[in-house]
């Protein structure tokens, strides 16, 4: 993409209403827009890193066997009132009537029209285990929806749900869940841990929410600080195999890590005082088994090997997609802007034209685009006619993890300069070094 083509509205001034750093850098880098309360517009740069993260949740929840589906936004009240909580919702509950006064709601999750969708289609043991998932926008009415798009009204989630015969199965899928979201998490450049939590209006007593630390977190967390040196890395599994499942899920839950909401203050001063730590973290994700509390409501029955008909064990997991932009950002950036990490990067790499005009650099340019498009990466070429303060302090705002800049001076020695946005560290090194050593850096990722 050429920056003169592209369609990014950086703001100069701090948007006075931001009050943490994550919504002032999406504001400013050009991100989002609010079109209402907690309900924003995504702006092109914003847009591809949402992409991006959903990218990477649907090949995860695939890796893991799980299905995606799609269903809509609006969903008809009936459904809710069949599994009693049209009522229990509340205000946070968008109500709708359409205009044969029929109630509608847009939906705050989708237990019940899943549930529907199952009931109508399975009907024996034979088609368990079943998964399905889909990301779709949600409405909550927040009584405050604050600090942009982490605290929304209308956000992205990927809501997941599985199907068991058993509640041994459910675990199992409850298992699945749990490892596929450090991978998905790690993944993205996050540290989520899995913490004992409530399970709220979902109900279930089963249920982890994964959190990413960070001061301006809306939980206040309490763990043992040996869960930070747990890594989910590069692991083969086979996310059939119970034993192995079971085994990630031991290791990463079985030191203390708990909401507030769970906090047992006896359990936790059991620790050595070095190793208890209070902080605050963002919630970017929760996973529930729940048994058959939506199956005995609404009556998804399969019949089991003897031929009884039994109520189907399910669970529900959401992950936070559009919140988890502002996550990243909450854990990585520095005063001057955001710091992608390479898995969500909405470019690649920028290209900075230090003399915009000049022949040689113009063609340097170019043809560096051209070999870095071509071997499969998205570059942002800053094209602009501006100075190199103004294109720096941009590529610096909006956070690309690498920048070659391109200036006469190195070229009359046949060098551009390859810089890391995280270290600040630069190399010179030839073009065709510099977009060899881009692309190796991608490879993996
Ligand atoms: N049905 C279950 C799981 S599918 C469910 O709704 N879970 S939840 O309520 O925990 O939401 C899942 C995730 O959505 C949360 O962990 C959080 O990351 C995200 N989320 C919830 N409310 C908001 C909000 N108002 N704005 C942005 N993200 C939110």
């Amino acid at each position: 993409m050429r920056l003169t083509r592209y369609f990014l509205p950086v703001l100069k001034e701090t948007p006075a209403e931001a009050q943490i750093v994550s919504h002032r850098l999406m504001l400013r880098a050009g991100m989002i827009k609010q079109a209402a309360a907690g309900i924003y517009s995504w702006l092109p740069l914003g847009y591809r890193v949402l992409r991006n993260v959903e990218r990477i949740v649907h090949e995860e929840q695939q890796r893991a066997g799980h299905i995606p589906l799609l269903m809509p936004t609006l969903q008809s009240a009936d459904l809710w009132r069949e599994s009693g909580r049209y009522d229990d919702y509340g205000e946070e509950m968008l109500r709708i009537k359409d205009r044969h006064g029929r109630d509608m709601l847009y939906g705050p999750t989708n237990e019940e029209l899943i549930t529907d969708i199952f009931r109508a289609n399975v009907g024996s043991y034979k088609d368990l285990p079943l998964t399905l998932y889909h990301i779709q926008w949600k409405f909550r009415d927040e009584m405050r929806p604050r600090f942009g798009v982490m605290r929304g009204r209308e956000f992205l989630m990927k809501d997941g749900y599985n199907f068991d015969l058993t509640k041994e199965d459910a675990l199992h899928a409850y298992n699945r869940h749990l490892v596929s979201y450090l991978r998905t998490y790690e993944r993205m450049g996050l540290q989520a841990i899995p913490m004992r939590a409530d399970s709220g209006p979902i109900g279930g007593d089963y249920t982890h929410e994964f959190l990413v630390l960070a001061e301006t977190g809306e939980s206040e967390v309490f763990y043992d600080s040996q869960i930070t040196e747990l890594k989910f890395g590069n692991r083969e599994i086979d996310y059939d195999d119970v034993a192995q499942c079971q085994a990630v899920l031991e290791e990463f839950t079985s030191r203390y890590a708990r909401t507030d909401e769970t906090h047992d203050e006896a359990v936790f001063n059991d620790l050595p005082q070095d190793r208890r730590r209070v902080a605050r973290g963002i919630e970017v994700g929760q996973i529930f088994y729940f048994g058959t509390i939506y199956s005995d409501a609404m009556a998804a029955t399969v019949t089991n090997d003897k031929g009884e008909k039994v109520p189907v064990h399910m669970g529900s997991h959401g992950i936070g997609v559009s919140r988890l932009l502002g996550a990243i950002i909450e854990a990585s950036h520095d005063d001057r802007g955001i710091i992608w990490p390479e898995g969500v990067t909405p470019f690649h790499v920028g290209i900075v034209n230090l003399k915009q005009g000049d022949a040689e650099a113009d063609k340097a340019c170019e043809d560096l685009y051209k070999a870095l498009t071509a071997k499969g990466l998205d570059p942002l070429y800053d094209d602009r006619e501006e100075r190199a303060g103004a294109k720096f302090a941009t590529m610096d705002l909006i956070g690309l993890p690498w920048r070659i800049t391109v200036g006469p001076r190195g070229l009359k020695n046949g060098v551009v300069e390859l810089t890391s946005r995280r270290t600040g560290e630069s190399e010179e090194l030839s073009p065709e070094l510099a977009v060899a050593r881009v692309a190796e850096i991608y490879l993996d990722i």
